[in-house]
């Protein structure tokens, strides 16, 4: 079956068979008796023949046992039979692009010149016409496997000729030789092959043969569409795309980091998607020679934001003066581009940025705060968290029931009150300097008042964080019998002041605000150092004096006394001297309530002695010990005045 005969003809290694000689001299020679050729190639068969005597007139060569048939007249042959005629009695048939039909016997006939002397050679030329074929391919070829082709024929032929390979649709020659061996044959060995065999007469060419070389699934791949950003609600789907030979007959689908199957199928689809289907998602794909995962494909599913909360830093409690962040959080995808904060009831943004820093925090900040995250799909509102802001008592006052004149065996109740966070939970009374250390709570009562319980006195309240000192408040016991002196004070009190704000008297002092503070205070003093000195307006009280006089300095006036560089005190004082007398000594009380409290550092009580306003009514008979100035009033009878702040600043 190999090629291991000539391809075509056999001219040349002729093996001449011996003939039988005809009767009287005549016999035909063929060079041989059997022939395998090529399709498609050319054959060559030769004669020689001998006669007794004469002359040769035609020579032709037939088949099918039909004399009357020359093959150089036959329409199957028609231009592909040559004769070849030698001068030695030897004579040559040549049949190129030879066709299996050509398969067949082939006799050689002469006639000489005498009639009837005719020839045939018998037996005849026995001529098989083959293809070429491609032989050793398996059924199924798979990567790895060595292969090997074999151009083969059905019968044995005559020469060795050269058989070259050719993969189809690839022109240039793959191999030369009767086998071609592909070892660890891959998928791009794949292709139709043949093989010519090159000879002289032609090149014969072998039908093709496939080879499929099978594989299991390579470049598994996974491919997201619609491509671009996927936003919550969208659908996707995911496909899996893989080489593989035979085609992947079952996919399976994974997420990361969860190794059971998801899901199964060529395309795995996600409608109204959301943001939990965020991940990282591969693929499996198999046919029978194996199975192959894809790489990872992150499935990036973007949100508005969710979750956007509040955090407070530090925690716990906040004390006026000190800082707090408060730090807006939330979920989103792309991350917020912008944090918006807002103060409740305040409609304008009070900030921007993830972080919103309160440095020397006030009273003023406390509030119900929530910021706003966004991004390019939306934004969320946090819910508020509430700044609550914590400080020392501030504002503390004073106040003194029953309201009025003090008359000793009376009773009276001073109340503390102020504005805390968180409240007051102690009230500490003094007494000039004097702590009154059984009397804590917020009122202070004490019955059954005596001229000793006269004096000056302040609260302190304490809270958690800090405390604060009220400003003194000073009353003066009445004794009982004054009381009348008392009602003429009054109404000489009263006609001063009228009288003041008519215009007749008038003072100035550029006390425009009261002092915030001890600090402040002795700043304005030193500013007003040039003004300091009192004012006095004088007038002659005609209404209220009687006409002796004791005294050189009986004189009625009002003093209105600005001078406070020292003690940073602010009296004013309105001075009636009446010419009545009375032994005992006649007191009024005195609210001190200067507008401000003192804001020294919380834990030191205030050394100082706050603004002072006195109206004292003179009373020659008794003494008033307890003046500021120590100017030269003897005798005063002092009753109560509410100061009324700017009001005392009109001319
Ligand atoms: C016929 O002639 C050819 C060429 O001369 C020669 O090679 C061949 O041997 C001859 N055949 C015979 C049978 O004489
Ligand atoms: C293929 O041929 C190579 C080299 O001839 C040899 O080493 C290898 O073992 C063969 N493989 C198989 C599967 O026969
Ligand atoms: C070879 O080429 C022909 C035509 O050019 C084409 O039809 C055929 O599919 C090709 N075969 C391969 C295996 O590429
Ligand atoms: C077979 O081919 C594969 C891929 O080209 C290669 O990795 C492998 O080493 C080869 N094996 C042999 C035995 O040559
Ligand atoms: C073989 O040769 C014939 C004739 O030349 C041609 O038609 C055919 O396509 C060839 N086959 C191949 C596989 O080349
Ligand atoms: C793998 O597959 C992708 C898509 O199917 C293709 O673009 C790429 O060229 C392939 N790579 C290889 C090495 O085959
Ligand atoms: C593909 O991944 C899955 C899950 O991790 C695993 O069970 C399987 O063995 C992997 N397949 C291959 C071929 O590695
Ligand atoms: C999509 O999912 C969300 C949340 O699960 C749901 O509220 C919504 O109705 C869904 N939309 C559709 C069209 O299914
Ligand atoms: C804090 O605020 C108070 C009142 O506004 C101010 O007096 C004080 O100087 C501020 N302290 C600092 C450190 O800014
Ligand atoms: C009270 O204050 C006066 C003068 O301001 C002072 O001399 C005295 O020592 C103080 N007493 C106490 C107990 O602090
Ligand atoms: C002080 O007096 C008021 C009313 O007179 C009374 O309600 C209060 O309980 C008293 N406080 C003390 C501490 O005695
Ligand atoms: C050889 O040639 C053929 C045609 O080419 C003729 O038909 C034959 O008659 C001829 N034979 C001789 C003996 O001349």
């Amino acid at each position: 079956m190999a090629l291991t005969t000539a391809v075509h003809v056999l001219v040349f290694t002729l093996l001449y068979v011996a003939v039988v000689l005809g009767q009287k001299g005549w016999g035909v020679t063929y060079s041989t008796q059997s022939i395998c050729a090529l399709k498609g190639s050319t054959v060559e068969v030769s004669c020689s023949y001998t006669f007794p005597s004469g002359t040769v007139k035609s020579t032709y060569w037939f088949i099918n046992s039909n004399v009357n048939v020359n093959l150089i007249g036959y329409s199957d042959y028609r231009g592909r039979v040559t004769y070849r005629n030698h001068t030695n009695n030897n004579n040559t048939l040549i049949i190129t692009d030879l066709r299996q039909s050509d398969s067949a016997q082939y006799w050689f006939r002469f006639i000489t010149v005498k009639p009837g002397n005719q020839w045939t050679g018998t037996p005849a030329v026995t001529l098989s016409v083959t293809g070429l074929q491609v032989g050793g391919t398996p059924a199924t070829v798979t990567e790895g496997q060595n292969v090997t082709l074999t151009c083969i024929t059905s019968c044995p032929l005559t020469d060795n000729p050269t058989c070259i390979w050719y993969k189809k649709n690839v022109t240039s020659q793959k191999a030369s030789g009767q086998s071609y061996s592909i070892t660890n044959i891959t998928s791009e060995d794949s292709g139709e092959y043949y093989c010519v065999a090159q000879n002289i007469y032609g090149r014969p060419n072998s039908s093709t043969v496939s080879v499929d070389v099978q594989y299991s699934p390579k470049n598994t791949s996974v491919s997201v569409s619609p491509s671009g950003e996927i936003v919550e609600g969208n659908s996707v789907t995911l496909t899996c795309s893989s080489d593989a030979n035979p085609p992947v007959d079952k996919y399976t689908w994974y997420k990361k980091p969860v190794t059971s199957p998801k899901a199964s199928g060529q395309s795995y689809s996600i409608t109204n998607i959301t943001s939990e289907d965020s991940g990282d998602y591969y693929c499996e794909a198999e046919n029978k020679y194996g199975r192959l995962n894809s790489s990872s494909v992150y499935v990036d599913v973007q949100y508005a934001p969710k979750n956007t909360s509040v955090s407070v830093s530090p925690s716990g409690e906040i004390i006026e003066g000190s800082s707090v962040t408060l730090t807006c959080s939330s979920d989103a995808n792309p991350p917020v581009d912008k944090y918006t904060w807002y103060k409740k009831t305040v409609t304008s943004p009070k900030a921007s940025g993830q972080n919103y820093s309160i440095t020397n925090i006030t009273s003023e900040d406390s509030g119900e705060y929530y910021c706003v995250a966004q991004n390019k799909y939306g934004h969320l509102n946090s819910s508020p968290v509430s700044v609550d802001v914590q400080y020392a008592p501030k504002n503390i006052s004073v106040s003194v029931s029953p309201s009025g004149e003090i008359v000793e065996g009376s009773s009276v109740t001073l109340t503390c009150s102020s504005d805390a966070k968180p409240p007051v939970d102690k009230y500490t009374w003094y007494k000039k300097n004097v702590t009154l250390t059984k009397e804590s709570g917020q009122s202070y009562n004490i019955t059954n008042i005596k001229s000793e319980d006269s004096g000056e006195y302040y609260c302190e309240a304490t809270n958690a964080i800090g405390n604060r000192s009220s400003d003194l408040i000073c009353f003066l016991v009445l004794g009982k019998q004054s009381y009348e002196m008392l009602v003429v004070g009054i109404s000489v009190v009263f006609l001063v002041l009228i009288l003041c704000l008519s215009g007749f008297i008038c003072f100035r002092q550029n006390r425009k605000k009261a002092p915030k503070s001890v600090s402040d205070v002795k700043d304005k003093s030193d500013n007003e150092q040039g003004n300091a000195n009192p004012t006095y307006s004088n007038i002659s009280s005609v209404s209220m004096t009687s006409e002796k006089r004791d005294q050189p300095d009986d004189l009625h006036y009002t003093s209105v006394d600005i001078h406070r560089a020292k003690m940073q005190e602010v009296p004013l004082y309105s001075t009636v001297q009446p010419q009545e007398q009375d032994e005992d000594v006649q007191y009024a009380a005195m609210k001190f309530n200067p507008p401000s409290s003192a804001t020294q550092p919380v834990t030191r009580r205030v050394e100082e002695e706050p603004s002072v306003f006195y109206s004292t009514v003179n009373n020659p008979r008794t003494k008033m010990t307890r003046t500021q100035q120590g100017q030269n009033q003897e005798d005063l009878n002092t009753t109560r005045l509410e100061p009324r702040g700017p009001e005392h600043n009109k001319p």
